[in-house]
This record gives C-alpha cells, structure tokens and sequence, in this order.
C-alpha cells in the first residue's frame, strides 16, 4: 500500500482540502478554509499542519483569525447558509475554554439544520500529564472530557483517541455534514497528544473527493396523496420555509402559486423564496406573522408546508392554523419533518417535490372568489406596513421607520443579517425580500451574537452583495468583537447598531405578561428602588465601534440614517452606523400569540390580569391531530 508519513493534524488538514460537494453538476469546495484561535491543545497540532500546508503548499485550506470561539462557529454557519448547505467550514479551538466557546453555535448550526464541522482540542489520550491545564478532571470517570458536551448538540461526534481512526471518522463527518436530513454542527474531538502523533495514511485517504448531495425524489404514490388532498381544497395555503431556500425551489415555487393561486406565506428561513411583491406572497406567518399570512391560516383547510420545521413562531404556538377541520400536507426531505402535525408527508426535495405536485395537478386551481380574498387581505397588509414606515414618531425614531427607511436604500441583492431582539419580528411583517439570500434572520437559535460574526461569513460566501447586519445594543454587547475580524480581513460589512438602551422585545414581553418590564433596561441601579431603574448609562457602543476599527457614522433622525445609509453603501470599508431608537416602539401591530407561560399564582395584580388573557389564549391552542 501507497502510504505517507504524516500527523494527524497533517493527515486532517491534507484530507479537508480535497473535500468538494456537488449538485446540479455544479462543484465547490466542501470545507473552503477553517477558523481557528489556537492555545495548548492545538497550537502545535492543527496549527503546525496549517502553517506546513501554507508554507509547502501541500494542502490549500486557508486559515482565518477570530476573536471568539462562538463568533467563529457563527461565521461559518452563516457562510453555510448562503451556501445552500452546500460548504461548511471547519473551527479549530485549544483544550477547554476555547472549546466550549463553540457549544452555543454547535447548537444553533444543529437546531437551524445547518452544517459545521468543529474540531475541539481534548486532553492527552495518553493521559501523560493528567491533569492538563483546563482539564475537567472528572472523578466519575477517567475518559469524561469538557467535549461530551459536544454530543447533545451534534449530529455526530467522535473522538480520535488514535491516530488511524481519523479514516472513518473524518468519513462519517463529510457524510453527515453534505446530507440535508442530518446536517447540522460534526464534532471530531482531537485530543492534544494524538494531533501531534505521526502515522503511516493510506495515499488514496487523500485522493479528491466529491459528494453528491441528492435531491431525493417523491414516491409517485404519495404524490398522488398529497395531489387528492390539494384537490379538494377550498382554502389551501403554503408555508415556506427553509428547506425551499435551500434547495433552490423559487422559481418552481412561484410557478406553482401562480398556476394555481395557492397563496404563499413563510417563515424566517423562508422568506424571499417568493418576492415579497409577488400577487399570491402573503407574508411572514405565526407569532409575528403578517396580517394577510395569519388571516388566511386561520380559514385554511389545507396546509402545504414547503422545507419547514413548524417551530413555535411559524404555528403561533398552535394557534394560528384555526379551521377545525384543517389538515396539512407536508413537503420535506426529512420524515421528521414531513408527518409534523399529522400531515400527509412527501418525502422528497422541495423543488422536486413541488414539480411533482404541479404536475399532477395540472388541471386544478382555486376558485377565483378566493384569489380575490388574497388580493384583498394583501392590499391591507400594505396599509399596515405603510403605516409602520411612516409613523413620524418622535423624538426617537421608531424602528418601523428605520427599517422602512432600509427597504428603500438597499437593492434587490443586499443581504440584511439578524437574529434575536425585537427586530426578527418587525423584520418579518415588514422586510420587503426579493431574493432568497435577501433575508438572513437565524430565528431557529435566535442567539444574541450571532449577527456580527455571522457578516463575516455571509460576506465571504458572497463578496458581491451588500451585507448589512442590523444588531440591537444588547446582541452588540454580548458579542461585537469580530468587527475585528470584518477589518483584518478587509470585508466591506454595514453594521447598523440600533440602540434602545436595553430589551425592547423582552421588555414588551415582560410587560404583556405581567412582569413589568422587570430587569430589561440597561440603567444605573437606583438608590431610592434598589432596582436597574435609575438614568440611563453612559455608554456610547459608537465611540466602542470605533475603536474596533469601524468606521462610524452617528444618524439622529429617519433623514439622517438615509443618508448615513448611502454614505456607507458607498464606503469601502467596515461601516457602523448607529442610530437610537424608541425602547417602547411602537412596533407593527400583533397578528398572533405566543405561548410564554404566565405565573398561575401571584400576588402581583399586573401578573393576575395577565394570566387572565393567557388563560383565555390558551383555549385556543390544539395538537392538529
Ligand atoms: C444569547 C441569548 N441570550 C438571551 C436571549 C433572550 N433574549 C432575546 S431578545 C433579548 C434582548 C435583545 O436586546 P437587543 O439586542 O438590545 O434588542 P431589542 O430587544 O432591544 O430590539 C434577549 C435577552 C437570546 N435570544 N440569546
Ligand atoms: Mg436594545
């Protein structure tokens, strides 16, 4: 056998970078580079392989630089993202802190279904030096690490305690990582000593490897299904979600909608699959779901899921499908998700999946009547996001505003980044998406922190949009250091830094269920309450931009954030603009609920008439069985 001597960080690094993934005949790199901050662990392992295949060239996998392990993880996953699913990078952390840095985004990779491959330093195999510096040092079991915490939010894990059995782990990795059912954050667990350790690899373990990532196609029999379930349908209405973005479904999608006037509604990974514009788009649907989208799920008979998950939002916490007799049609390529509400499952890929169903229905459409009640319910959702936009609130501008302000600036092509806060929800009433990378809003994990780390990596995916990450003060300061990252690397990132002085989502929540807003402002404590009431601190998260190495541009009003906006548009480098906002809103009116249990007891009367209303919500809630 053709062998070479090689470590197995050496064997890892040659093997990635002749991983590509292909479908629709197109091929790319599968694990176009990896992330890395390097400490004892593998400073010397994965970092010595790295800095070798630079030097020597014998591997082309380019190493990135982060300020934080998280920050890393999200990066690459919403570099996957925009891939499709289709590329994945790899993430290198030292022993302890710097791993479990990735838990978080280990589980937001796996509950967004979207792939990342971690390789966390562990301690010594041999157990030489036992314990090692940041060793967990567990008296229940000599081989527990800090990394088994990696098995709860992988879709797989392994542990390479030797140096050969990184043939078939790293096998299984590829495998799991290009599979749109099981994707999600591969663990390789690569102790300190054995990363370092030489071995004689198998040439043919390197040789160029391709993996053709499927488009499973649906049984003819559960088409059929599916086909005599939409047939007899009166009120029929599609949700969108990720698995149509993914799979490149738009076009068939909107094919579809317009051949049989079945309205489209969709999720945040959904959204942009259909234009917002489009006559059957009906808009975010759920917990924050547009007016148009939750009328029509409360008449639907037939629900046709396209790639969802149903999270709690999309079905406002079981409330928003409210026909007694509904019953749903799920198009998905995972069975989990496809039987979700005893629906009638297709197993296939979307826009195979949704190829199919046109076909076999060819002949079918819904009746003209209800065309004309889309159309209407479209043309009030118009006036309520008019309104949104135009509200003149004053003196601080509501956020409605800004973001109607940003539709306006940004082209068809410009990505707008976000995940948690009170922005998701304005976002998916009112953002106006053209194109299905237009709308990047992680709402899975919906994980403070992700939208600045996550502008590197959607800009890196593409550098020729406009990437512009909307982030509020409190996802700012939990995680703003890889503006860093965006200026080392010289990537050209909008981060608008809206600033409300605290919680204005939890907040309103907070106060919708009777808690008072308790604990949701960043405020001095005061001396009088003892509580976080007091003025308003001193913190100027511009001027901390700035010294990342942003450049910053401060906006007071609706006028000045336009403007601001086409400056930074035409900047070329990193670009802050900060605007405050009002922390009490107002946001766009509540089509839906969400269920957030309220105390039964209390002796608050604020919590007593909350639980009242949450009382009466609750009768509304059903399993669609
Ligand atoms: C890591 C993490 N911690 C806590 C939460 C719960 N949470 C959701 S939104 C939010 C406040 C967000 O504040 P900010 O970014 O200022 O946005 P705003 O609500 O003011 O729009 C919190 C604490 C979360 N989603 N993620
Ligand atoms: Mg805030």
């Amino acid at each position: 056998m053709n062998t070479v001597r090689l470590t197995t960080a050496q064997a890892l690094v040659r093997f990635l970078a002749n991983q590509y993934s292909e479908r629709d005949g197109q091929e790319q790199r599968l694990i176009p580079g990896m992330w890395g901050i390097f400490g004892h662990g593998n400073v010397a392992g994965i970092g010595q392989a790295l800095l070798q295949a630079a030097t020597t060239g014998e591997a082309d996998l380019p190493y990135y630089l982060a300020r934080n392990e998280q920050g890393m993880v999200h990066a690459s996953v919403a570099y996957a993202k925009m891939r499709d699913r289709l590329a994945a990078f790899a993430c290198t952390a030292s022993t302890g802190p710097g791993s479990t840095n990735m838990i978080t985004g280990a589980a937001l990779a796996t509950t967004n279904r979207l792939p990342v491959l971690l390789l966390p330093s562990d301690m010594f195999a041999t157990r030489a030096a036992d314990p090692v510096l940041q060793q967990l040092e567990d008296s229940r079991g000599g081989d527990v690490t800090v990394n088994d915490t990696f098995r709860a939010v992988s879709k797989y894990f392994d542990r390479v305690s030797r140096p050969e059995q990184l043939i078939p782990a790293a096998l299984a990795a590829m495998r799991v990582l290009t599979d749109p059912v099981e994707t999600g954050a591969v663990t390789l667990a690569l102790p300190q000593d054995v990363q370092a350790e030489a071995h004689d690899w198998p040439v043919s373990f390197f040789r160029r490897r391709v993996w053709h990532v499927g488009r499973p196609v649906p049984e003819p029999a559960a088409v059929d299904r599916a086909a005599r379930l939409l047939r007899n349908a009166k009120k029929p209405l599609i949700v969108a979600g990720g698995g149509a973005v993914y799979s490149g479904a738009e076009t068939v999608l909107r094919a579809f909608a317009e051949a049989t006037g079945v309205p489209v509604s969709d999720t945040h990974a959904g959204k942009g699959a259909v234009a917002w514009d489009h006559p059957y788009a009906v808009g975010g649907i759920g917990s924050t779901g547009a007016y148009a989208a939750n009328e029509l799920a409360r008449e639907a008979d037939v629900v046709l899921g396209i790639g969802t998950r149903y999270s709690d939002f999309t079905t406002a916490s079981h409330t928003v499908f409210g026909n007694p007799d509904v019953t749903f049609v799920n198009l998905n390529v995972a069975r989990l998700d496809a039987v979700k509400h005893s629906a009638e499952p297709l197993v296939a890929d979307a826009r195979l999946g949704i190829q199919a169903l046109a076909g076999a229905l060819a002949d079918w459409e819904v009746e003209e009547s209800y065309r004309r009640r889309t159309r209407e319910l479209i043309a009030r959702t118009r006036e309520i996001e008019d309104r949104c936009f135009t509200i003149g609130h004053s003196p601080l501008p509501a956020q409605t505003e800004i973001l109607g302000a940003l539709n306006d600036v940004l082209d068809d092509r410009a990505v707008v980044i976000n995940a948690a806060g009170s922005m998701p929800g304005d976002l998916q009433q009112l953002w106006r998406a053209r194109d299905p990378k237009a709308y990047h809003v992680e709402y899975a994990y919906s994980c403070m922190g992700y939208e600045v780390a996550a502008g590197v990596g959607a800009k890196m995916a593409d550098p020729t949009r406009e990437v512009v990450v909307l982030v509020g003060d409190g996802s700012y300061l939990m995680m703003a250091q890889e503006i860093v990252t965006m200026v080392s690397e010289g990537l050209k990132v909008i981060v608008v830094l809206v600033q409300n002085h605290g919680f204005a989502s939890i907040g309103a929540l907070s106060e919708s269920l009777g808690s008072q807003r308790f604990g949701t402002k960043y405020r001095f404590r005061d001396g009088d309450s003892g509580r976080l009431d007091g003025e308003v601190l001193p913190v100027d998260l511009a001027a901390n931009a700035s010294s990342l190495g942003a450049d910053v541009l401060h906006a007071a009003t609706v006028d000045e954030f336009r403007a601001a906006m086409e400056k930074a548009k035409a900047a070329a480098r990193t670009t802050v603009v900060h605007v405050e906002t009002d922390l009490y809103g107002p946001h766009p009116p509540g089509h839906g609920w969400w269920d957030v249990p309220v105390s039964q007891v209390s002796a608050l009367d604020s919590t007593r008439d909350a639980y009242e209303t949450y009382a009466a919500h609750k009768h509304a809630q059903r399993h669609y069985l």
